[in-house]
C-alpha cells in the first residue's frame, strides 16, 4: 500500500493539464466516488491493526495533498481563462473601416454624362472587341489609312464575317451599331475604354476613356453643335469660359473642327499649362459624312448630324491638373485618395 501510495504523489506532483476536461479526468480519476482514494480506504480496513496506526496518518495526508493540488491547478486554470477576457476592453474605439472614394475618371465621366443627360442625351455601351467594319470601314476610314496600322491597333485575329478582329481605337464603333439597329433620330453619348498601341509615358498610353456623341435628325446644323458643346464648357468648366473653333480633319466627319477652351487655370492670361496661348484643346467634332451615314443605311439627303468626341483624361488633367496620364491606373492609394471627399 505505502508503495502504491508513492507511485501516486509522483503521478500527481507531476501532472500539469492543459484544459478543464484534463484537470476534471484527474479529479475523477483520484478524487472521485469511485476514483482511487475510495479504494486505498477500503483497502485499508483490510489491513492489520498494527499496520492501520501507521499508514491511516499516511492515507489522510495523501488524500490532503491530492485535494490541494485539485484546487491549486483549478484556480490556476482559471486565472489564465480570465487573464484571456480581461484583454477585452470595451470601452476601446471600434476599429472602423476607410471609405473608398471614386476614381477621377469615374468624377469626370459622371460629370460630363449628368450635363449631356439634361440635355436629352442617351447613354450608350458597346463591345471593346470590334470587328473592322464597325470600328475603321463604316467610319469611312479608307482602306490605307495609318490607324489601321498594326503600329496604331491591337489587331486580335485576321478575317471574319466584318473584317479583323482588334481592341477598338475609339467607341465610335458603337454610333455605327446604334445607327443600325435604329431609326433616327438619334442623340446618344457613348462612354468607353479605348485601346491605342503606343508606349507608356506621361503623356501617352495603350489604353485611355473616351466619351464620344452624336445627334442625327432632319436638320442638325454645325450652329447646333456649336451652341450644344458650349453650353457643355460653361456648365463642366463655369460660366467665363470661352471657346474658339480650329478647322480639322477626321474621316468620319465633314466639316470637322478641333474646339478649344479659354485656359481653365489662368483664365486666359497666359501661363505654362496653356503654354501662354490662353487656350487648351479639349475636344474634336463635325458635321457626320454623308459617307458614314450612307454605310449605316441612313438617307444622307434626308439626315444631317453631329458628332463629337472627347478624352476623359484630358479633361481631368485640365479640371485636376493631372500632368502624369500614368498617374490615373497606378492605383497608388497617395492619388487615390485626394478624390476621397468628392463621393457623389
Ligand atoms: C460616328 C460619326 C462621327 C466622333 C468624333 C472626334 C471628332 C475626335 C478625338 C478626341 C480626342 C478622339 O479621344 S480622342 O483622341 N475625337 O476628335 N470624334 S468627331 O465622330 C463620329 C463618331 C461616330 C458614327
Amino acid at each position: 500500500m505505502q508503495e502504491k501510495i508513492n507511485q501516486y504523489t509522483t503521478e500527481i506532483n507531476s501532472f500539469q493539464p492543459k484544459s478543464n476536461d484534463e484537470l476534471e479526468s484527474f479529479r475523477i480519476r483520484f478524487l472521485g466516488t469511485k476514483g482511487i482514494i475510495k479504494d486505498l480506504f477500503e483497502e485499508f480496513k483490510t489491513v492489520s491493526s498494527e499496520e492501520k496506526r501507521v499508514m491511516g496518518k499516511v492515507l489522510n495526508e495523501f488524500k490532503q495533498m491530492a485535494e490541494a493540488k485539485y484546487q491549486t491547478l483549478k484556480e490556476s486554470l482559471e486565472t489564465v481563462e480570465n487573464s484571456a477576457d480581461s484583454e477585452l476592453d470595451l470601452t476601446l474605439p471600434g476599429e472602423g473601416y476607410e471609405l473608398g472614394g471614386r476614381h477621377p475618371l469615374s468624377l469626370v465621366r459622371k460629370e460630363i454624362i449628368e450635363i449631356f443627360k439634361k440635355l436629352g442625351f442617351n447613354v450608350a455601351e458597346g463591345p471593346e472587341i470590334e470587328d473592322d467594319w464597325h470600328n475603321f470601314s463604316a467610319l469611312n476610314f479608307p482602306e490605307e489609312h495609318p490607324a489601321r496600322d498594326m503600329q496604331d491597333t491591337f489587331f486580335i485575329k485576321k478575317g471574319g464575317e466584318n473584317g479583323d478582329i482588334a481592341l477598338r481605337t475609339h467607341t465610335s464603333s458603337v454610333q455605327v451599331r446604334m445607327m443600325e439597329a435604329g431609326k433616327p433620330p438619334f442623340r446618344a453619348i457613348m462612354p468607353g475604354r479605348v485601346y491605342r498601341n503606343e508606349a507608356i509615358s506621361a503623356r501617352a498610353h495603350c489604353f485611355f476613356h473616351q466619351v464620344e456623341g452624336l445627334y442625327i435628325d432632319e436638320n442638325v446644323s454645325f450652329a447646333d453643335l456649336k451652341q450644344t458643346l458650349f453650353h457643355f464648357v460653361q456648365e463642366l468648366f463655369g460660366e467665363d469660359t470661352k471657346v474658339r473653333f480650329r478647322p480639322s480633319y477626321f474621316p468620319f466627319t465633314e466639316p470637322s473642327a478641333e474646339m478649344d477652351i479659354s485656359c481653365s487655370i489662368c483664365k486666359g492670361d497666359g501661363c505654362q499649362f496653356c503654354k501662354h496661348s490662353g487656350w487648351v484643346e479639349i475636344l474634336g467634332c463635325g458635321m457626320v459624312d454623308p459617307n458614314v451615314l450612307d454605310n449605316s443605311n441612313i438617307d444622307s439627303k434626308k439626315f444631317t448630324g453631329y458628332a463629337f468626341g472627347m478624352g476623359i483624361e484630358r479633361i481631368t488633367n485640365l479640371k485636376y491638373q493631372i500632368k502624369d496620364l500614368r498617374l490615373f491606373s497606378e492605383n497608388d492609394i497617395r492619388f487615390l485618395k485626394q478624390f476621397q471627399s468628392e463621393m457623389i
